[in-house]
């Protein structure tokens, strides 16, 4: 892109997972790209570190503002600011079992947070220019009505998580047919990766996986392991993001690969990734996983001591503090619109994610064996 015709795109949730890879994809594509972060006790920026620029040089491509979803007056000026033509609002209190514990929070900044972009927008009279994704969600459809979950099926919330992106999802609708508005709904189902946030299933599963394989861990304790989610890559969900602000007309879009997974069965598949063979039984709070069989070229190959792998060894159990209030059961995609409308097709499959999250959380477990057998795990301030 040539400098005077670039765009100029704002994002907020800048410092999570999608938030990462989308100032990547942006950067790529020619675009300057500005973030909108919270401000923290303790840096949040490892995930966009890669893509720091010295604030004292000129030409920058990549900016980082403060900011934060439940102050309207802040992002007016951020906005007014930097006069995007592409907003992302990707900022969000994601975490659907805190939500139980923060309701109102979680409606402030993941429902209203959405109003105040879209009428800041207004306001500043941008609504010609600036085009809002809106990161809608799978959890919008919560206690299943039909499968495979589209465009058109009806949506029940079943947490305040959900509940709150519900608003976010009919505010944007509305402020397109009010103000003719190009603002359009994403309702992507779940995608992961290696900078997936901890706490979520697949990356906490993915690190227990590592740990246990290099001994820094001896079980994983998981919540509902029948819950079935159709898992992507956020590699490939920034992507459509973009595709969907490229269009002619302002629509929503369903972004899902078509393939679901139970939890249990993203467990198995991941210890599989490091030749560790796991087999549940039992059923609900008592269902346990034990490793059967190993495989110690594989687990030689990766560095693992194939002695510590025990066979008849309990790794997982049930610890029924993670389960919900109320839970959403079966998600599974239907992205025809998508691929017919914007020609998306996930690059990644099930098994090259969980791959990829599998082996970047051993690297990761192997430098923390390494300090902890150093002697430089714990550095105790307080003492
Ligand atoms: P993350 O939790 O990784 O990132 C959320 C981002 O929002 C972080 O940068 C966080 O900042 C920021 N944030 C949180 N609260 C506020 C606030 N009040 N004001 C400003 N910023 C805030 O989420 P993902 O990247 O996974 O998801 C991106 C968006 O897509 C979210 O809206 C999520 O709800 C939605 N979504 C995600 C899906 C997924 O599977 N990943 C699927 C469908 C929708 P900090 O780093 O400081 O915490
Ligand atoms: P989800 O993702 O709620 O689908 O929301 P999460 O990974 O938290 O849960 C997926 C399923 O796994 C079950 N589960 C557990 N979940 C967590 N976090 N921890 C556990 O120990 C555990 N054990 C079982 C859950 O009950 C659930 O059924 C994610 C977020 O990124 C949202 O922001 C996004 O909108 C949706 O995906 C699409």
């Amino acid at each position: 892109m040539e400098s005077n015709t670039r765009k100029t795109a704002l994002i907020t949730g800048v410092t999570g997972q999608d938030g990462a890879y989308l100032a990547e994809f942006l950067l790529k594509k020619g675009y300057i790209v500005h973030g909108l972060k919270r401000r923290s006790s303790l840096f949040n920026t490892d995930r966009i570190d890669h893509l720091y620029q010295d604030p004292h040089l000129d030409n920058r491509n990549f900016i980082l503002h403060y900011g934060d979803l439940t102050d309207a007056t802040n992002l007016i000026r951020v906005i007014q600011q930097v006069q995007p033509d592409e907003i992302y609002n990707l900022a969000a209190q994601s975490h659907v079992k805190v939500s139980f514990d923060t309701p109102e929070y979680t409606a402030n900044a993941d429902g209203i947070g959405a109003l105040r972009i879209l009428e800041a927008v207004r306001l500043l009279g941008l609504t010609e220019k600036t085009r809002v994704y809106q990161a809608s969600t799978s959890e919008l459809y919560g206690l299943v009505q039909q499968v495979p979950q589209s465009e058109t099926t009806p949506f029940y919330p079943r947490s305040p998580y959900a509940v709150a992106k519900m608003y976010g999802y009919w505010i944007t609708v509305n402020y397109r047919e009010a103000y003719n508005m190009f603002a359009c709904n994403g309702i992507l189902f779940n995608h992961e990766s290696p900078v997936r946030g901890e706490t979520f299933v697949t990356r906490k599963i993915t690190r227990a996986v590592a740990k246990i394989a290099l001994g820094l861990q001896h079980k994983l304790y998981l919540g509902n392991l029948s819950a079935q989610r159709d898992w992507g890559h956020a590699k490939d969900y920034v992507e459509a993001m973009w595709l969907i602000l490229q269009q002619e007309k302002p629509e929503d879009f369903v972004i899902a690969t078509g393939v679901t997974t139970t939890v249990r069965d993203f467990v198995r598949l991941s210890f599989g990734e490091l030749g560790i063979e796991v087999e549940f039984s039992g059923q609900g709070e008592n269902e346990k996983g034990v490793i059967i069989d190993r495989d110690e070229e594989r687990l030689q190959l990766l560095n693992i001591d194939p002695e510590r792998i025990k066979l008849g060894q309990t790794v997982v159990k049930v610890d029924s503090s993670y389960f919900r209030p109320t839970e959403v059961d079966l998600l599974i995609g239907d992205p025809s619109k998508a691929q017919r409308q914007l020609g998306w097709k996930p690059k990644y499959t099930l098994e090259t994610l969980v791959s990829e999250m599998v082996l970047s959380d051993l690297h990761l477990m192997h430098k923390e064996q390494y300090l902890k057998e150093g002697g430089f795990d714990v550095l105790n301030y307080f003492e």
